[in-house]
């Protein structure tokens, strides 16, 4: 069976936009405007995102034929930040249910290094097989985390996570930016045939992420999928046409810094 993976790249690059942090966070990522799913879906669709990552809660009441457009990939787990210890994330939302809202890709977050990573590879195994035998793409957020990983931002830390990913059978595997270009590039290597996007992390200055998305496309990586530093951005549309220039177009950050200063707030 055929992958098909293309509908959620261009030029086989790609932006993703997420919002799945209330679940994860609380509400305490956003304010009054985006607290709307509305809102974010809005700046996926006229912000030309690649994809737009929802849980099933949101997509059942907020992907409607509007936004139809923008390609969703429904996250199939889940967790809080309300707990301790070791982060146990179970399967919430089955493959068929992510195919009737409307989902064209699946993602599920794995903690390797928890007490939980047998569960989690048993889990992602399943939906990789589910997902594959419709002909859909499965990304697989790779975080390593637990007691024993002091600092996951490490090459070998990362180069493990992009690894397990594709060991995995991950379509698309996303993982942190360690702010290291030159060793960025041995942790997409480590990713194979498998393509990497990396996560935004919380909300840096807008200048700083642009620089940061343009390092990052040199590494060989895929794309970015990012939440926060779009969705609370005071121009997130200005933004994502500066990152869509970077990305598609291999524009210099200097050359789209500008758009964030000329378009106008939106
Ligand atoms: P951001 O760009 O806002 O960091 O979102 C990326 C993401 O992977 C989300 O999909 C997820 O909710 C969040 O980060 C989880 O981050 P963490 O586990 O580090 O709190």
């Amino acid at each position: 069976m055929k992958i098909k993976v293309n509908h959620l790249m261009k030029n086989n690059k790609s932006l993703m936009i997420a919002c799945d942090q209330g679940l994860e966070h609380g509400p305490t990522d956003f304010n009054l405007k985006n607290i709307d799913p509305n809102y974010i879906l809005d700046i996926a669709l006229e912000g030309r995102f690649n994809a737009v990552i929802l849980q099933s809660g949101i997509a059942e009441k907020y992907y409607h034929e509007a936004y139809r457009d923008v390609p969703l990939v429904a996250k199939l787990n889940g967790k809080t930040n309300l707990g301790r210890g070791s982060p146990v994330s179970k399967q919430i939302c089955s493959v068929d249910r992510a195919i009737k809202l409307g989902a064209t890709a699946v993602g599920y977050t794995a903690y390797p290094g928890s007490a939980n990573e047998a569960n989690n590879f048993a889990e992602f195994g399943k939906i990789v097989e589910q997902a594959h035998d419709y002909g859909i793409p499965a990304i697989l957020w790779s975080y390593p985390r637990g007691e024993t990983i002091r600092n996951d931002l490490t090459t070998d830390i990362l180069a493990h996570a992009a690894r397990i990913g594709l060991e995995l059978g991950a379509d698309f595997i996303k993982i942190k930016y360690n702010h290291d270009p030159e060793a960025f590039k041995w942790v997409v290597k480590n990713a194979g045939r498998a393509r990497v996007l990396t996560a935004g992390g919380s909300k840096v200055d807008s200048h700083d992420f642009i620089r940061s998305s343009e390092e990052i496309m040199k590494t060989g990586a895929t794309g970015i999928a990012v939440g926060r530093n779009i969705w609370q951005a005071d121009k997130p549309f200005a933004l994502a046409h500066a990152l869509r220039e970077i990305i598609f177009r291999n524009k210099q950050s200097s050359e789209v810094l500008p758009y964030l200063d000329n378009e106008k707030a939106n």
